[in-house]
């Protein structure tokens, strides 16, 4: 595709070109400042989709499931928007391969768009990457957008903030129930799935059930267990009617409208944070002058480059409270 101005993508967006909705998302990974100029085209549009968050430790089967869950959604004319956010693959590695390999065929359907993200080198961070993806999905006109997660380290943890359903996935072995309570896992699904049935799972299942019991839940939504296999797509319809009694549960309450204000202040905070991170590092952190300390404390000592270096924090903190 030639490099279209703005318009000309925005307009073919309109008549939903997934080529177009795949370079503006490119457009706002690498200049995020275009935002707000992209979002000026869709205030008209009054869309909203559903979002749902699938974590889970790495090889639990999610972007399977994920791929299972979306093939019965398009079977029902749905538009599915997938943000995979996997930050064991640094750059085009491994799992973002796998991804691409098992979710080939149904990448190809025109009602259904793929987004993988390794977790570093977004300018202005993956979460912010992710808020912004979600929002041309929502302009697009997704039905549900699925932002599958590893849900490890603070920024994939972050991103529990923008969806209104998560799913916990687990796999057969105690191990993984031990785990998920030392995580307080147990506090923020809102449903659980036990995936790779075929091989067993029954028992974690039960001690889930078991957690959830000892557990009181003042939304009053109890989560549900479910167990799937998701290379054959058995229990992916359980697993599937939960998020809709999930989404009901959570449609009929107040709690959408504290979701969609939460997503938002959520995102007014990481706008400041990367904009005070930036200030601090265009006026605070001088490289040269950081170089010029350690060249000519090695040539002297290492004990006096620590002195330099504490030095130089106390001017910086000097500065901080003068408010330079
Ligand atoms: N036996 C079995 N294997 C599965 C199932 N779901 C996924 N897998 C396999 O588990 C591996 C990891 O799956 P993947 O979807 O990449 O996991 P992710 O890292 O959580 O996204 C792959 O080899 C899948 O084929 C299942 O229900 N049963
Ligand atoms: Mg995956």
């Amino acid at each position: 595709m030639k490099n279209y101005d703005l318009e000309t993508l925005i307009s073919k967006f309109k008549e939903k070109d997934k080529i177009a909705l795949a370079k503006l998302i490119t457009i706002l990974e690498n200049e995020p400042d275009k935002a707000s100029k992209i979002f000026s085209h869709f205030e008209e549009v009054k869309h909203d989709s559903y979002i749902v968050g699938i974590t889970g430790s790495p090889g639990v089967g999610k972007s399977t499931l994920t791929g299972a869950i979306s093939q019965k959604l398009l079977d029902d004319g749905k538009y599915v928007g997938i943000i995979s956010v996997d930050p064991t693959s640094p750059f085009s590695g491994g799992a973002f391969l796998g991804d691409r390999v098992r979710m080939t065929n149904i990448t190809l359907h025109p009602n259904l768009f793929m987004r993988s993200l390794a977790s570093r080198g977004y300018k202005g961070g993956i979460s912010r990457a992710v808020f912004d993806i979600s929002m041309l999905y929502e302009a697009f006109g997704m039905d549900l957008i699925i932002i599958e997660t590893v849900g490890v380290g603070q920024a994939e943890f972050d991103i529990y903030n923008l969806a209104y359903t998560i799913v916990v996935v687990l796999v057969p072995g105690y191990g993984d129930a031990i785990q998920m309570q030392k995580a307080g896992i147990i506090e923020i699904g809102d449903i659980y799935d036990v995936n790779k049935k075929d091989l067993g799972g029954e028992d974690i299942a039960v001690h889930i059930e078991m957690m959830l019991d000892d557990t009181t839940f003042s939304s009053g939504w109890r989560p549900p267990v479910s167990m799937t296999d998701a290379i054959t797509g058995e229990g992916v319809d359980d697993l599937i009617q939960n998020i809709w009694d999930h989404m009901e549960h959570v449609e009929l309450s107040d709690l959408i409208k504290e979701k969609k204000k939460n997503r938002f202040k959520y995102k007014i905070k990481e706008l400041i944070y990367s904009k005070v991170e930036e200030l601090i590092s265009k006026s605070l952190i001088n490289e040269e002058e950081i170089n010029n300390i350690i060249e000519n404390a090695l040539n002297n000592s290492k004990f006096k480059l620590y002195q330099d270096i504490h030095k130089k924090f106390e001017e910086v903190n000097f500065a901080i409270k003068k408010g330079k």
